[in-house]
């Protein structure tokens, strides 16, 4: 497959002003009239020639202008059309089958309903068009279709006229707002809907209704709310105003991604709508809260204006997700969504950026541009907008917005545009900034504190390591947040912003009698590593003392990563290895009985770093030995804590069951009290486990309960999956969790468990949820995923081999677990290269996963 490369853009030698679309549905057929209204485009170079792009389908007719046309041929799957004159009407019909449509791009069948998903590149399944971001046009669609089959008909913007025709009936929508083809969509089907309405700052009154099938209803209203919130919430920091009159979501349960934010009828993955209390964790609602305003967002950030080329996607996907943060962060808590991020971001996107498949925010090239909607793309691109939203202040950085919503409303843009309204709109020079767009890799600062009598000195030095293609990279400005503890206090004396941008660069600091306590990065303000020149014991101090709740976390996080790396490595004597356990626990306690912190925060400083960011840490990684030690920790820290951890549980079980931060906080430390229970004192856990089981009135105590029953031996274990099982069949959201709880368990035999469970009935390749609830989750299952044998890798590369020819996109993110091979000690190194090299060795592989493996063995 050809690489496309960023560099090679062109404008389209057409613009395509009108489309008209007619669709006669049917589950097995379904045929496509598309009428084109085309002209040249008079900034383009002129051609003849009209590319309009094809996957896979079949031409019945085409005509241009009316009459037969002579002038057409194929070009591999596309269809290229020559034209004389100026102007000219094209008109295509197509014919398919949805329901043969596995892959879930373009339309398929869902459940007996019909529905689309064409971004990127999937509206080229459903007709001929010329299917990039830059060809914007004006969308017309009529759609007929037996009416019992498909009572409900939606389309992107305003229901225009529908009809009866015997048992068939038809609808017409229009949408006034030129968009280009992935946004479009299509949804027939039998549907209910929750309604509701929102009145707009400028006194808009929009319909709103979110549509299910029957018997989801009543697990609707939590994403009603979120997004009357994300309505009501953007006109205020934003200044952005919703545009059309109605306002769709529909909830489809076979989607290879969270959700898609076609033009007012946004197509949802189930499981980002569907929550209530006895089926959905608190996890789940604020993934539901979250997603729901990431799509709503995409009306200004996205459709009004969306991206020039799939290089630029960081430009809509990178602010998105930067709104969408702020967005929770202003409806829970500020500190605990700052950590959440974080922790998205360490524990995937610097392991991509750091491994075979690193690339820039905007990225250079590509084969198939499925793979390139990654972390990188999304978190770090909303890290780098953040970080110029920390250097510019909330205020000017709304003006950088506002000038950028003004002045590119309703065009194609690019990253470049972006960045030339931040420094003009909100005041920033952002010249070297832009590398941050270019170089790939997480940089690394050094920070040393170096104190004389009079003086005290920060030192930083910046790196940034070589990726893949960029061997050589330049220093970039890092904004980083920084505040010197004074031992004699306790205190510090303000913190300022420091921008790192040189390779080597110190501050000073005066009036320290004693060296100062350097807490760095607060906030999380840059997306970088951190290694700094600091004790344990004011780490610890830290721990417990610093102003800044992420620094605080950022400590204890620091102090348990250091004694862990350096444990896995057997550099650690038993007298070392008990004073540091000594510490850990004495800080654990300390936050454990502290009462100017709150649940929610008190669960995300009691968590352990996670087995992927200590390997992070090391060039090397050995799996079993981090795994060990990690398990060891936990088991020292749950026995030596014991009495902490089942008082906090019993004081935590007494909060009742709601959606406040309390509660939820409450929830959170429960299960933190069983994890570490479960490790140190397993019969206590086991009996506590399976009383919180039993006694839950909602999901969030009942799978983090399940959880930990599953990771034990005995008669709890086998019961709690039983009942669990029998309780919710048949709500697949639910049993996804079975199947996950059970592939990422400590239980040594993880891998049979996995083995017998894809030989379930309910297991199915054709569902992406599904299939991720079961192997996502066992490729994050240290312990099982890293087996010695190398049956862990055999069994991915198998699901790979199985699945591509099926759903090549939900394939090819597999390959992921399988690229760490060059950072992995030498026996499970060749181990997971040996299975890279058997896909790569398959007869035929899609684009997506060839690109992948490929580029992993590179
Ligand atoms: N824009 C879509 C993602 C489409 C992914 C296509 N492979 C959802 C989102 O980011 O909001
Ligand atoms: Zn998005």
């Amino acid at each position: 497959p050809a690489i496309i490369r960023r560099e090679d853009y062109t404008p389209f030698a057409w613009l395509v002003p009108e489309t008209h679309l007619d669709f006669e549905l049917g589950l097995e057929s379904t045929r496509v009239t598309a009428t084109l209204k085309v002209e040249r485009n008079p900034a383009a170079e002129a051609s003849p020639v009209l590319r309009l792009n094809g996957d896979g389908l079949k031409l019945e007719s085409l005509h241009c202008d009316g009459e037969d046309c002579a002038g057409w041929a194929m070009d591999g799957d596309d269809l290229l059309v020559t034209l004389e004159g100026d102007a000219h009407t094209i008109t295509i019909v197509t014919r398919f089958d949805p329901s043969a449509n596995s892959q879930l791009m373009g339309l398929f069948a869902s459940n007996g309903m019909l529905c689309t998903q064409c971004e990127a590149e999937g509206f080229r399944r459903i007709t001929f068009f010329p299917d990039r971001p830059d060809v914007l046009s004006t969308y017309t669609l009529r759609m007929s279709g037996p009416k019992a089959q498909f009572p409900v008909l939606l389309s992107n913007g305003n229901e225009v006229a529908t009809g009866e025709d015997g048992d068939n009936h038809w609808a017409e929508w229009h949408d006034p707002w030129p968009k280009p083809s992935y946004l479009f969509a299509l949804v027939a089907g039998q549907l209910v809907a929750n309604r509701d309405t929102f009145t707009t700052m400028g006194g808009r009154r929009v319909d709103l209704a979110i549509w299910v099938r029957e018997g989801d209803l009543e697990r609707t209203d939590h994403a009603m709310d979120s997004l009357k919130r994300s309505m009501k919430w953007d006109e205020e920091v934003f200044g952005r105003e919703y545009d059309l009159d109605i306002y769709n979501i529909v909830a489809v349960s076979d989607f290879n991604m969270g959700a898609m934010e076609n033009k007012g009828l946004n197509v949802f993955n189930t499981k980002y709508v569907l929550a209530d209390a006895d089926t959905a964790t608190d996890g789940d609602f604020d993934g539901v809260e979250g997603v729901i305003a990431h799509e709503y967002f995409h009306n200004w950030s996205g459709n009004r204006i969306t991206c020039r080329d799939w290089f630029q996607l960081s430009l809509k996907e990178g602010f998105t997700v930067l709104r969408d943060q702020l967005f929770s962060q202003d409806m829970g808590s500020e500190a605990v969504c700052r950590i959440g991020d974080v922790r998205v971001l360490r524990g995937v996107q610097f392991p991509e950026d750091s491994g075979p498949l690193a690339h820039p925010i905007r990225p250079d090239s590509y084969r198939e541009i499925s793979n390139f909607y990654t972390s990188t793309v999304y978190n770090k691109g909303a890290e780098v907008i953040r970080m110029m939203r920390s250097m510019a202040g909330p205020e000017r950085f709304r003006k950088g917005t506002d000038l950028y919503f003004e002045r590119h409303d309703g065009e194609a843009a690019t990253c470049e545009d972006f960045i030339r309204a931040m420094e003009e709109g909100a005041g920033l020079d952002l010249e070297q900034f832009r590398l941050w767009y270019r170089q790939a890799g997480t940089p690394k600062i050094e920070a040393s504190v170096l104190h004389s009598d009079k003086t005290t000195l920060l030192a930083l030095k910046q790196s940034v390591p070589p990726t893949p293609g960029q061997p050589d990279k330049k220093p970039m400005p890092v904004p980083l947040r920084i505040a010197m503890f004074d031992r004699a206090t306790g205190q510090h004396r303000g913190e300022q912003l420091v921008i790192m941008d040189e390779a080597q660069k110190g501050i000073n600091f005066d009036g320290f009698a004693e060296p100062p306590i350097l807490s760095i990065n607060r906030g999380f303000t840059a997306p970088v590593t951190i290694e700094r020149d600091i004790a344990d014991a004011d780490l610890a101090f830290l721990a417990a003392h610093d102003d800044d709740p992420f620094a605080r976390y950022e400590a204890m996080q620091d102090l348990v990563t250091r004694h862990l790396v350096a444990a896995a490595d057997n550099r650690l004597d038993d007298a070392a290895k008990a004073s540091a356990r000594e510490a850990i626990g004495q800080a654990l306690a300390n936050i454990i009985g502290d009462e100017a912190v709150d649940d929610l925060m008190r669960g995300e400083l009691l968590v352990l770093p996670s087995q992927t960011y200590l390997a992070e840490q090391v060039l090397l990684a050995d799996p079993a030995a981090i795994h060990r030690e990690r398990e060891g920790l936990k088991a020292w820290l749950g026995a030596e804590l014991e009495d902490l951890f089942t008082a906090m549980h019993s004081r935590a079980s007494k909060v009742p069951y709601s959606l406040d931060a309390a509660a939820k906080g409450a929830r959170k430390v429960k299960v933190q009290a069983l994890v570490y229970l479960a490790a140190g004192a397993p019969d206590v856990a086991r009996a506590m486990a399976w009383e919180q089981y039993r006694g839950a009135d909602n999901m969030t105590d009942r799978q983090g309960a399940l959880m930990v029953l599953a990771g034990i031996d005995g008669i709890e274990r086998t019961n709690a999956l039983l009942d669990f099982y029998n309780r919710y069949e048949g709500n697949d959201l639910v049993i996804d969790k079975w199947f996950s709880v059970q592939a990422q368990s400590l239980h040594p035999n993880a891998i049979e468990h996995v083995k017998a469970l894809a030989d379930h009935p309910d297991f199915t390749l054709k569902n992406p949820n599904r299939v991720r609830s079961l192997y996502m989750a066992f490729a994050a299952n240290p312990h099982a995923f890293h087996a010695a044998s190398g049956e862990g890798y055999r069994m991915i590369a198998d699901l790979i081999l199985q699945l591509d020819p099926i759903n090549p996109q939900t394939a090819a993110r597999f390959v992921t677990p399988l690229g760490r091979w060059r950072r992995l000690e030498p026996g499970r190194s060749a181990l997971m290269r040996e299975q890279l090299e058997r896909i790569a060795k398959a007869d035929k592989l899609s684009r997506d996963t060839y690109e992948q493996v490929t580029r992993s063995l590179g």
